[in-house]
Parts: structure tokens; sequence; C-alpha cells
């Protein structure tokens, strides 16, 4: 089959080949048939060691396709059924799962670093995060793929299982967002856009957007923004209108210490800083011992929008269907696999909110 590999961390291209094939499918696990994927920023941090990534490896990991095959004992799917892909998958037995975070449960953790389901030359090779959707074909535990309503496009699915889940999930799960109250979101890409949208369905009463491409600014006005700026004029925004006390909540949504930094200082005393963004291990961010006691800021990180899948995955596509999360808005630019490079050079120089790479 056809999939996009990154041979070494560092590699700024991946090689898409035709000669990857999917190792068998065993108890517990399906074989899914890619037909659209997301381009996440998350893939790029892949390839410059941001995120830990084992290669060589198939990247992807935002994706949505077709059950074509199921391994023994797997009881909730069978040939047919559409599914969108989960990289984290959630078992639902573990403690995380069952104290109501089923987000962290690391059931299937070790299996992205350990169990290489694709294989390349004979040789097995891993798929980023144990997804890689960035193929035909995708072997997954059951746990990881996630039915949904055959009706719904395979573009509009693949967005909700990395890009819109954690967007969306910052602002509902992590922290919340009330009625009438005040957002900030540092970074307007696919995660950014979707917070943005998810405070308004919150009933925020401002949601300021915040990002240097102007085009960026006008999306973001578009899907909810009541204020849209450059981060210079963050300040003089934030003065106007919360008379300079900060926002009752602020999303970092880029991933880099500077930006932790303005969105903490952004939030008011007692808000809720969260942190989406996805930062390099040695980018430090400094807090002064007094500030952390006496802002009384509640700073916070969020891991998949905090998600619990079974419940957050058919609750957004609800959303969708009802008009009120536009998801395929978001699809600023549709390509195939051969065009992978241009997707990530598309997203640096900031033209696009999301690419969707789909299978004839
Ligand atoms: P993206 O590249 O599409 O968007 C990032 C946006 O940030 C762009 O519009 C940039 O112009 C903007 N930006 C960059 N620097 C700054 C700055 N200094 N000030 C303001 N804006 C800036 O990325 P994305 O939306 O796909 O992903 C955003 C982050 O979320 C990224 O770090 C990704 O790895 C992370 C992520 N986290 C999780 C999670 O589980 N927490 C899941 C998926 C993605
Ligand atoms: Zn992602």
């Amino acid at each position: 089959m056809k999939a996009a590999v990154l041979h070494e961390i560092g590699a700024d291209k991946l090689d898409v080949r035709d000669d990857i094939a999917s190792s068998p499918v065993t108890d517990g696990k399906v074989k899914i048939r890619i037909k659209a994927t997301g381009v996440c920023h998350s893939d790029l941090s892949a390839m410059n060691g941001t995120i830990p990534c084992p290669v060589p490896a198939v990247l992807g990991h935002e994706g949505a396709g077709e059950v074509i095959e199921v391994g023994a004992g797997v009881k909730s799917l069978a040939v047919g059924d559409h599914v969108v892909v989960c990289w984290s998958p959630q078992c639902g037995h573990c403690k995380d799962c069952v104290n109501g975070k089923p987000h962290l449960c690391m059931t299937y953790m070790m299996d992205a670093f350990m169990d290489a389901h694709f294989t390349m030359g004979g040789e097995p090779i891993f798929g980023m995060a144990g997804a890689g959707t960035f193929a035909e074909e995708l072997i997954v535990p059951e746990d990881g793929a996630i039915k949904i309503d055959a009706d719904v496009p395979f573009d509009v699915a693949s967005l909700v299982g990395c890009g819109v889940m954690t967007g969306a999930g910052a602002v509902m799960n992590a922290s919340k967002v009330q009625p009438g109250s005040s957002v900030l979101v540092i970074g307007c890409g696919g995660v950014g856009i979707s917070a943005i949208q998810a405070a308004k369905i919150c009933g925020a009463a401002k949601i300021v957007a915040v990002d240097m491409v102007d085009q960026k600014l006008e999306w973001a006005k578009q899907f909810g923004a009541t204020h849209a700026v450059k981060p210079e004029d963050l300040s003089a925004t934030s003065l106007a209108l919360t008379g300079g006390a900060g926002f009752d909540y602020a999303f970092e949504v880029v991933g880099r210490s500077d930006t932790i930094r303005t969105a903490y200082d952004n939030t008011k005393r007692g808000g809720t800083t969260v942190i989406v963004g996805v930062g390099r291990a040695e980018d430090m961010v400094s807090f002064s011992a007094f500030e952390l006691f006496y802002n009384e800021k509640n700073l916070r990180g969020t891991y998949y929008g905090s998600a619990n899948i079974r419940r957050d995955f058919p609750l957004l596509l609800d959303l969708w269907r009802s008009g009120q999360l536009d998801l395929e808005g978001m699809i600023t630019r549709r390509l195939n696999l051969e065009q992978i490079n241009d997707a990530f050079a598309a997203m640096q120089s900031g033209e696009v909110i999301r690419q969707v790479i789909t299978f004839d």
C-alpha cells in the first residue's frame, strides 16, 4: 500500500512510497481502510523531534475510514463500520478510565513504541502514536476506532480524531467555559479555531483570538471570535475589554514558552490558563514563587482535549449536525498523499486552517 514514512528525526520531508504492508490483524485489533486524514501540527512536531516518535514510522494520527477486517474477540465493530481513529485509545477499565479521566489511560501507550503494525521491505515499522493515518490501511486496537454514523463524510469525521477534539475539549472538558465569560485563544490553526468555536458554543461573551497571520485573524472572526488581534496588540485589547484585569480563560494553542507566559499573564486572578499546544521538552517556562500564590490562577495542561472519546466524538458530530460546529469550513485545502510535503509548507506559512488528504 501507499504510505508517507518518516525515516529519521529532523528530516524535513516524508517519503511517500508504495511498498508498505500491514502486519496480520491479531486478536482484539481491527484493520481500517483510511478514507481521509487531517494534517495536524503534531505530525510536523514528530518530524522535528518535539513529540517522541520511533523511526522509521508512518506518520498521521487524525483519520477516519472503514473497517475492512476484524481480529478474533472484537465485539463492538464489524466489517463495513465507519470509524474515527483515536490516537490515544481508552480501555474503559483502568483506574483513570473509571475515575472519569479516560484520556489519561496508559493501557495502549507502550504499543506505540513496541507494536509495529506496518512493514517496509519485510521489516516491521511503527505508526505515529500507535496510529499512522498517512497510509491506505491501518491496524489499531478495537478501542482505537470509534464507530460513527455512516452518513458523516469522512473528511469531516477525520478532524474529530485530533484537532477538533483537542481544541473543543480544552474548552468544554479541561476548563468548562461558562456563559458570559471572557476567553483568550492564542494560535488560530485547526486546534485554535476549534477552541474558538467551542467557546462560542459554551456562551462566552468575549472571545479574543491572537495570531500573527492576517488571514488567520479573518478566519478566527468567521468562526466566532469577537475580536482578533496581532500579538503586539493584545495588551491594548485586554485593557479595553477587561480593564487590564485579564481574561477568565486563556488557551495557549501554539506550543511555546513565550506564548504560555503570555497566556498566563493575560489570565485574570482566579482565572484559568490552559496549555493546549505541545512544546519542546527543553523549552522552559518560568513563574515566580510569589505570583503563583498571589494570582491564584489555575494553570493546567490538556491532553487530547481531556476527552472521553466514546462520549465526545458523537457529541462533537451532533454539534456539527446541528450546525453549531462548522467542520467543513475548517477544511481550507484538500489534497492527496503525494502532496503531503506541500501540506507541511502551507501549514507553516499560515495559509490554511486544516488540510485533509483523501484516498480516492
Ligand atoms: P497550526 O500550525 O495549524 O496552528 C498554529 C497557529 O499558531 C498558526 O496559525 C500560527 O500562525 C500561530 N502562531 C505561531 N506562533 C505564534 C505566536 N507566537 N503567537 C500567536 N500565534 C502564533 O497547529 P495546530 O492548530 O494543528 O496545533 C496547534 C498546537 O496544538 C500544536 O502545538 C499541536 O502540536 C498542539 C496539539 N496538541 C494536542 C494535545 O493533545 N494537547 C493535540 C493536537 C495538537
Ligand atoms: Zn493532532
